[in-house]
């Protein structure tokens, strides 16, 4: 018996364990643990001691609901709202127009200001009493003003004096999900979808609800369902049925659902014989796709397209164009207020010209032709995700079009969900780079919020690193990402300080000794997995299919371009991809200025000296190393990187439950056994042409290059079933 109890308990043990862990973890940045700082909770509790809210409407009903969660949490007492605006309300949340007079007075200003998605927090002073007005201009303004007054109450924030009058600076503000309809997600980390397509549309499952409110904390307001590889399935009424079901449930945050239409949908769901954007059928179907879509979906985003890439179906085919193919899907939705997003993410098996400058030139002289409910799709660099390019050349150089920034926020080439990497300073880095289109100060980011064009529709997108695991992101510390993605599509010009900050308060601890320390090493993650995997400017190093470990040497896939070898161009003499005049000449693509300094060894970042140029392995870098020893250096420096983030986490577990503690710890040991290998792969390989010794300070290589090589990862996550 009690043999069997003790068996009992070691197999309950680690669920236990778990559930404690997820239960953490499920909650992402909306952990409404208590105010420890007992004044500020004397303070919090005097604001909320009578609550008037407007709620005579779905979205602010959630509004509502996210109070009544919080606020007893936060501050371990019942509410009080009242169902009248009184002067005595010491909070009180409505829309503008239901203020009275006196409370309208002391904040128009601000609200005349804000967009329709805005709010204003407000402290003011009625007749000796002091009060926080909660106020927008619609409903979703409320929404968003309640979860930013939530996070300052979660972060610790003084109240008295508040006064915060903040509106998104980008319309579409999206997550894609490379989900597929088997709930396999395409490059997905975390598990499967979060989308029950088998239940659906009877079930929902309390995961949308959850997934909405997060997204609607930090100004998320659409989402792609499905993979742009897409599946014309998606778009037939049993689906349909289905993402009506998902659709009304984010519509009450603010969300509006997208999906990705499959150029070749006409043939394969609509019996047509071809998909010709010219062809009169075709146009008609997909007119009457619309006019169904909207009749169950009103609210409906519209397509978001992969066309004529890695063998997808577009109007190539048929010998038409981008225009052509992406008109005509914008003409359907029209009527309707839907748009187009049509992805620039192309290259072609035909065209033996540098990758990187592929898409800026198919696209440019499409500039002014796009219908004015098309936006153009560009990822932040003109290859792939790396763990860093420099912007992409479109950027700055279309005028006329509204382009759309893509991000990567699942870690695609960026060690998965195992490695610790926070991409805001990723995102941070190209949003501030400045393209010089118009002068000094032309940043990205003002191309992307439309105000160096004056465009009036603008978009960022995150391609999504959620699914069902229990913490959302299969990395806690991914969630950040998430997160930081969704503030920066809401304030591109934020700083990942910040962020990083803001999250570590919402999620783990205000203490300033936790904060700091975790901070930084949130801050020097990026730049650590740079270092141990491609440093100063290499990129597309991974091995075939998976992109996880290294794999510089891989010289036999279908196209010279899947190939790393045609990326690093290592051999005798030195390494790097020559796009200056006397190479691809990719650095004609930006502006003069920009082209100047990539093309001029002297003024160009040494962060991206290999992406823009092949030198010889003595070549002197601006420490005084030569190239060879100063990227081993770098290599090494990855991996003292991580080995000083386990140490700064091991010195934090007085902060952590101990699970917390262990979920991080674990992960980061397998990330430091992977830097390692990482830096012992890439330099053994390197050596072959370098022909040099490592310097001193690089630790001696753990395996041989044969091992490396040898490894194989045929069920690696992520990795698309078959090419079709
Ligand atoms: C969805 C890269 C990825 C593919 C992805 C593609 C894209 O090639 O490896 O999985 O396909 O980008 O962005 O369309």
């Amino acid at each position: 018996m009690k043999f069997l109890r003790l068996l009992l308990l070691l197999i309950l043990l680690p669920y236990g364990q778990l559930k404690a862990q997820s239960l953490e973890d499920y909650k992402l940045w909306l952990d409404y643990s208590p105010v420890q700082n007992t004044d500020l909770a004397a303070d919090y509790l005097k604001i909320t001691r009578s609550i008037y809210v407007d709620d005579a409407d779905p979205i602010l009903a959630k509004a509502k609901n996210e109070l009544t969660t919080a606020l007893p949490q936060l501050l371990g007492k019942k509410l009080v709202f009242t169902n009248q605006i009184l002067p005595e309300n010491s909070l009180v949340i409505a829309l503008y127009e239901n203020l009275p007079k006196e409370l309208k007075e002391q904040t128009k200003a601000e609200i005349e200001n804000s967009t329709d998605e805005g709010f204003l927090i407000k402290s003011i002073d009625l007749k000796g009493k002091s009060k926080i007005i909660i106020s927008a201009k619609k409903e979703i303004g409320i929404l968003y003003g309640v979860f930013r007054f939530l996070h300052l109450m979660q972060s610790h924030q003084d109240l008295n004096a508040i006064s915060i009058a903040d509106s998104p600076k980008i319309d579409i503000r999206m997550l894609n999900h490379w989900d597929n309809l088997d709930r396999t997600v395409e490059r997905g980390y975390a598990g499967f979808s979060l989308w029950n397509w088998q239940k659906l549309p009877d079930y929902i499952d309390e995961r949308y609800i959850d997934y909405a409110r997060a997204n609607a904390s930090i100004g998320i307001n659409a989402t792609a369902l499905t993979n742009v590889n897409a599946n014309a399935l998606v778009l037939t009424p049993m689906y349909l049925e289905k993402v009506e079901a998902l659709a009304n449930v984010f519509r009450n945050y603010g969300i509006k659902v997208y999906l990705t239409a499959r150029f070749s949908a006409p043939i394969e769901i609509g019996n047509l014989k071809t998909a010709d954007p010219l062809d009169r059928e075709v146009r008609k179907w997909w007119k009457d796709k619309a006019k169904e879509i909207y009749a169950r979906i009103p609210d409906f985003g519209g397509f978001l397209v992969k066309a004529n890439s890695e063998g997808q179906p577009g109007p190539q085919n048929y010998g038409r164009n981008h225009v052509d193919g992406a008109n005509m899907m914008a003409e359907a939705l029209k009527p309707y207020g839907g748009n187009v997003i049509w992805r620039a993410f192309v290259y072609s098996e035909h065209d033996d010209t540098d990758r990187a400058k592929q898409a800026y030139d198919e696209f440019l002289p499409y500039d002014g032709k796009f219908m004015d409910n098309v936006l153009v799709q560009v990822k932040n660099g003109p290859i792939d995700f790396q763990p860093r390019e420099p912007f992409h050349p479109m950027f700055g150089a279309l005028e006329k079009t509204p382009l759309v920034m893509e991000f990567q926020i699942t870690q695609e080439y960026l060690g998965f969900s195992t490695h610790l990497v926070f991409l805001p300073k990723l995102f941070e880095e190209v949003l501030d780079s400045d393209t010089y289109r118009k002068g000094k100060g032309s940043t990205v980011a003002k191309v992307i919020d439309g105000s160096l064009y004056g465009n009036t529709l603008t978009g960022m997108a995150g391609v999504s690193n959620i699914g069902n695991d229990l913490n959302w992101t299969g990395h806690p510390f991914a969630q950040a990402n998430w997160y930081g993605f969704g503030r920066l599509a809401w304030d591109p010009y934020l700083s990942s300080d910040n962020i990083a900050e803001e999250w570590i308060r919402a999620t783990y601890s205000n203490d300033e000794n936790f904060i700091q320390p975790v901070k930084k090493m949130m801050l020097t993650s990026r730049e650590a997995v740079v270092n141990y995997m491609s440093p100063l400017g290499l990129h597309h190093i991974f091995d075939t299919g998976h992109h996880y470990g290294p794999g510089p040497w891989v010289d036999n896939l279908g196209r010279p371009d899947w190939n790393p070898v045609y990326y690093h161009k290592a051999d005798s003499l030195g390494i790097g991809f020559d796009r200056t005049p006397t190479g691809s000449n990719a650095t004609e693509q930006y502006a003069d200025e920009v082209a100047k300094m990539f093309n001029d060894t002297d003024k160009i970042p040494e962060r991206d000296l290999l992406w823009f140029h092949h030198l010889p392995w003595d070549y002197t870098l601006n420490n005084g190393e030569t190239l060879w020893n100063g990227m081993a250096l770098q290599y090494q420096e990855g991996v003292d990187q991580v080995e000083e983030m386990i140490r700064t986490w091991d010195s934090m577990k007085s902060f952590l439950t101990e699970s917390q503690y262990n979920e991080v710890a674990m992960l980061l040991k397998i990330q430091l056994k992977e830097a390692k290998w990482w830096r012992d792969a890439c330099l053994l390989y390197f050596q072959k042409f370098s022909d040099r010794p490592l310097p001193a300070g690089v630790e001696k290589p753990t395996q041989t290059l044969e091992h490396f090589k040898s490894l194989k990862f045929p069920f690696a996550p992520g990795i698309r079933p078959s090419w079709d």
